[in-house]
């Protein structure tokens, strides 16, 4: 038995745990009723996609993990719904490629801030960015502007999971390299990525760090032919297809 009580071998089980964290994100004050809705449309996508990581989505990942590792200052951006799902593994991969983690909500309150600080530093957590908020991206009104000046303000990669539209495509006429992880590929975010991963970011997360201790060794031509192999156009094609096709996963 597990965090949910249900045999890890139960059919439904990563998304019943999915549904369980995001439930307890927002009895926490973590995630916003907003994202319990974004969770929701995630899941009708993850479940067209058969709930697997499939073989573009696993590319990607491993292009996104290049891009981290040959980072000057990657930051790993983190907002409600990505805290209740993946606080430990966000962790693990900021370890794993010296990147920083920052808190950025579009719904930001002081409230929502304190709780996902104190909710990551439980998950090992130490420097965490996002309440200073001395920056601010240009092009963006109101609180989900906000990002620190060295924090966000000053990375050439930025990972920003589950992001809304606007503020991935401020981000990137700011000239970050972009890495979303979204399981729509149709959505403006993963449209505007360097390297969109249209895969459940419960998957994307540990799947990323598995490659990056993979790819440690690797020397910078090793890893900037990684990254200049994946091709972001073909990866949302293939992810769409595979949703269109509509197969479930399941063995032909
Ligand atoms: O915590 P805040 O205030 O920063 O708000 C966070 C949300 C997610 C509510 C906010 O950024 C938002 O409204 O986002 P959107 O515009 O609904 O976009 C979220 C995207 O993430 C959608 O395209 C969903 O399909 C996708 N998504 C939802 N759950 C997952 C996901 N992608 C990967 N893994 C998931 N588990």
């Amino acid at each position: 038995m597990s965090e949910i009580d249900l045999p890890e071998d139960h059919p439904r089980y990563q998304s019943l745990l999915t549904r369980h964290r995001i439930e307890a994100g927002v009895e926490k004050g973590i995630t916003s009723k907003q994202g319990l809705i974004a969770e929701g449309r995630g899941e009708a996508f993850d479940y067209l996609l058969g709930e697997r990581t499939i073989e573009s989505a696993a590319a990607a990942e491993r292009a996104a993990a290049a891009h981290l590792l040959l980072a000057d200052h990657p930051v790993l951006s983190v907002n409600g719904n990505v805290a209740a799902l993946v606080a430990a593994e966000i962790v693990e991969l900021a370890a794993a490629v010296d990147a920083d983690i920052e808190i950025n909500l579009f719904n930001r309150t002081p409230e929502r801030m304190d709780a996902i600080a104190a909710h990551l530093r439980e998950h090992g957590a130490d420097e965490i960015k996002g309440l200073t908020a001395d920056g601010r991206i240009p092009g963006l009104s109101h609180q989900r502007a906000k990002i620190d000046a060295d924090g966000i303000g000053t990375a050439d990669v930025v990972l920003v999971p589950l992001e809304d539209g606007d503020r991935a495509e401020a981000l990137g006429e700011m000239g970050k390299t972009e890495l979303v992880i979204d399981l729509n590929p149709l959505s403006r975010s993963a449209q505007v990525a360097a390297v969109p991963i249209i895969d459940n970011i419960i998957r994307a997360i540990p799947n990323m760090t598995a490659h990056a201790r993979e790819l440690q060794e690797f020397d910078r031509a090793q890893l900037t032919a990684i990254v200049e192999e994946f091709a972001a156009a073909a990866a949302l094609e293939a992810a769409e297809n595979a949703i269109r096709d509509g197969d479930l996963g399941r063995p032909n």
